[in-house]
C-alpha cells in the first residue's frame, strides 16, 4: 500500500512538472509582448471575461457544503488572453485562493520583482503575495479577506496589452498570469 501511494505521488510530481514545462514552452504569449500584440483579433467586443482560476472536475471535487479545496484547484486565465475594445471591461472571474494584479502597457511577466512580497492580512501565511508596484495599475483584493469564488470588473480606458497575473507567489511562479488587449475604439 506504502509503495502504491509512493508511486501515485511521484507520478503526480511528475505530471505537475511536465505541465509545467509543457505549458511554459508552448504558451505563445510566454514573456513575448510583439507575439501577444501580434495575435489574431476575432471578434472584439466591449467587455470579456476571463476565469481566474477554476475548480477542476478530474477527478471529481465535492465542495459541498463550503469547501475550498487547495489541492483540486486549476491554477490558470481561462482564455489566456482576450481582447476587448478601448473603454470596456474585463470581468475575472476569480474561482480559489487567487490575487489579481493588472500592469501598464507593455509590462513582460520578466519585469515583475518577485523578491517584493506581502503577507496576506489574514490567515498567518508567510509572505507570499507579490508587491511590486511598479506598473501596477490595479491590485485586487487581498484573497485571505474574500470569499474564494467572486468577481473584481476592471475598466480600461486606452489602448494597449496589459498583463494580468495571480500574485499569489506560487500560482504566478506555475505560469497563472495573461493579457488583455485593448484595441483602439472606433466606435466613438
Ligand atoms: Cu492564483
Amino acid at each position: 500500500m506504502k509503495r502504491l501511494s509512493l508511486t501515485i505521488l511521484s507520478a503526480m510530481a511528475f505530471f505537475a512538472i511536465g505541465f509545467t514545462v509543457y505549458f511554459q514552452l508552448t504558451s505563445p504569449y510566454s514573456n513575448n509582448i510583439n507575439r501577444v500584440e501580434a495575435a489574431g483579433e476575432g471578434d472584439v467586443f466591449d467587455s470579456a471575461t476571463v476565469s481566474f482560476g477554476a475548480w477542476i472536475t478530474s477527478p471529481a471535487v465535492d465542495r459541498f457544503p463550503n469547501n475550498n479545496p487547495r489541492t483540486a484547484n486549476h491554477h490558470a486565465l481561462t482564455p489566456r488572453m482576450v481582447s476587448i475594445k478601448a473603454g470596456g471591461t474585463v470581468n475575472f472571474i476569480v474561482g480559489g485562493f487567487h490575487h489579481v494584479l493588472v500592469y501598464d502597457n507593455r509590462t513582460p511577466p520578466s519585469d515583475i520583482n518577485t523578491n517584493l512580497l506581502i503577507a496576506p492580512t489574514a490567515g498567518g501565511l508567510p509572505p507570499l503575495l507579490i508587491n511590486d508596484p511598479n506598473n501596477r495599475i490595479y491590485r485586487g483584493f487581498d484573497p485571505s479577506l474574500q470569499p474564494q469564488d467572486r468577481v473584481e470588473v476592471v475598466q480600461f480606458d486606452n489602448p494597449g496589452t496589459y498583463l494580468v497575473i495571480c500574485g499569489f507567489l506560487p500560482h504566478f511562479q506555475e505560469g497563472m498570469y495573461g493579457f488583455v488587449r485593448v484595441l483602439p475604439n472606433n466606435d466613438n
